[in-house]
């Protein structure tokens, strides 16, 4: 229970800290104010991601407002609590009344935020997309965080090294719609599929906590119970895999089920200590962040359009390239184990 309090002191503090930053920005209605946009002038970029009351969001949008000032962006942070499939359609078209010079959003469903960007975009505003993407024709550019198919090999060798690459497993993810992490999946079936290395290993079901704590829990619990041989889970999403080391660290399955995924370091390091998660990955979120004002600021300059074979200078992250699908990959995943957990602080 005492971890359980932890984890909900940890998403309260995150929303204060979010509600904080819009107060900060002056936008504590949820309003972006238009800029004045064009080369090398001040422009306005929202943020607007799937969830606010998400710890991974909290760090992501951090590198966004501390890179705001180098490239001369005010920008602001709105969005839903939850992340529900159309719960962004009303912040973007809030967003474009007040001709928001970029949206950067990561969305909830590839197609449901559609025509509210599409009308942004014809109002003359840049659409970025960044962690979860929409459809292709509904923005310039999507700022990944790694190789989505890279993403799906790291969780299957983790969990494959640890159950010797044999029984039943599940998968537990965020919501059903979630752009990113249905990517990740359908790399993930069709490796299990094509790779003789995975023929002993078997994924029984997918569910979704919907990134939501106490649902994820929940649902974990469940499986649990539906599957009792169950040797793994993996968990593609922070807010998943940090409530499904709870649930597992106080219950009879700790150390016998594992459970790899993405996790954010600081909420998973005492279930690493504690021996309940041996390995996990991730990524920096906060690079996302910083990659989304650089790109906005090359936007809005006309510098790029998007397209592939495009660059644009991102700081201290250099230069990144716009790649196959309007798509700009910002680094490699991290795998964390007990050696090296220490070392992150995010
Ligand atoms: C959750 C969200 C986010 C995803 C991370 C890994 O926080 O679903 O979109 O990128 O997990």
């Amino acid at each position: 229970m005492q971890s359980s309090t932890t984890a909900r002191r940890i998403v309260a503090i995150s929303a204060a800290v979010v509600a904080g930053a819009l107060a900060l920005s002056g936008c504590a209605g949820g309003s972006a104010g238009g800029g004045t946009s064009g080369a090398g002038k001040s422009f306005s970029m929202a943020f607007v991601p799937k969830q606010l009351n998400n710890p991974y969001t909290d760090v992501e949008l951090s590198g966004g407002k501390k890179n705001a000032s180098k490239v001369d962006a005010k920008v602001t942070v709105v969005g839903p609590n939850t992340a529900s499939a159309s719960s962004q359609v009303s912040y973007i078209n809030t967003l474009t009344q007040k001709k928001t010079n970029v949206i950067a959003i990561a969305a909830n469903d590839p197609n449901a935020v559609c025509s509210s960007l599409n009308q942004a975009k014809s109002g003359g505003a840049k659409i970025i997309t960044f962690d979860s993407d929409t459809a292709k024709t509904c923005r310039s550019l999507f700022i990944n965080q790694v190789v989505s198919k890279d993403v799906a090999l790291v969780e299957l060798k983790q969990l494959g090294e640890q159950i010797d690459y044999t029984g039943d497993f599940a998968i537990l993810s965020a919501t059903a719609n979630a752009t990113n992490q249905n990517t990740w999946i359908k790399f993930m079936k069709e490796e299990i599929a094509s790779n003789p290395k995975y023929s002993k290993m078997k994924l029984v079901t997918t569910v979704y906590g919907n990134d939501d704590d106490t649902t994820s829990f929940q649902v974990a619990q469940g499986l649990l119970q539906s599957y009792p041989n169950l040797k793994g889970i993996i968990s593609p999403t922070t807010v998943g895999i940090a409530a499904t080391a709870r649930y597992l660290s106080t219950s009879d399955y700790k150390g016998k089920v594992v459970l790899v995924g993405l996790g954010l370091p600081n909420q998973m390091r005492e279930y690493v200590k504690n021996g309940t998660v041996k390995e996990f990955a991730l990524w920096d979120p906060a690079k996302i962040g910083q990659a989304a004002v650089y790109a906005g600021r090359a936007l809005v300059d006309g510098k790029i359009t998007g397209k592939t074979g495009d660059s644009f200078d991102a700081g201290s992250l250099g230069t990144l390239k716009v790649g196959a699908d309007n798509t700009v990959i910002v680094g490699p995943p991290t795998e964390f184990t007990a050696d090296n957990i220490d070392d992150f602080d995010f």
